[in-house]
């Protein structure tokens, strides 16, 4: 647990332009940089075929847990500056981007705002989420959908494969 007021979340990383794995390790840094949050873990790289329309590049995915004290929306606006600073472009829906910064968890919290839902939806269905958070949080249990391991056996990998 920790010791202060900061909680433990979880954050998804995606991307598939621009040298997706660089992309990743900026915004991991990036990450790091912002206040009162630090790195807990990160997991491996992963690539993974597009969930969504098929034309266009695989992903680059991991997942990163953080401390951090950051309120959920701050997290979330932090994170999209993030995005646009490395050049996000909205395009069409599930379509390709440059990067991608999803909450997947905060502490144990359920938040259902009109711009944040947590657990992320889709979790349960995303073998690029399920899989690198599993090796990262392995006795977690997630709320309303239950322990990683069994969404993780529940899910087919999807073509994922650690890089
Ligand atoms: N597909 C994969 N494999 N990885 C992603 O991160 C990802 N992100 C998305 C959509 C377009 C749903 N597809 C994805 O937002």
């Amino acid at each position: 647990m920790n010791n202060d007021n900061s909680i433990t979340a979880y954050i998804g990383l995606g991307s598939n332009l621009v040298e997706p794995s660089a992309q990743i390790k900026n915004a991991r840094q990036a990450i790091n940089d912002l206040e009162h949050s630090q790195e807990l873990a990160f997991s491996s790289l992963y690539s993974s075929p597009p969930m969504g329309p098929q034309d266009q590049p695989d992903y680059v995915n991991a997942v990163m847990a953080i401390s951090t004290k950051l309120s959920p929306l701050d997290l979330l606006h932090s994170l999209q500056s993030i995005e646009n600073e490395q050049g996000r472009v909205r395009e069409r829906r599930w379509g390709a981007r440059t990067l991608d910064l999803d909450i997947l968890l905060y502490a144990d919290e359920q938040i259902n705002l009109a711009d944040l839902k947590v657990p992320h939806i889709g979790l349960r269905e995303r073998a690029f989420v399920l899989y690198p958070l599993q090796e990262i949080a392995t006795d977690l249990t997630i709320p309303s959908l239950g322990h990683i391991n069994d969404l993780v056996a529940q899910c087919p990998l999807d073509g994922l494969q650690k890089l």
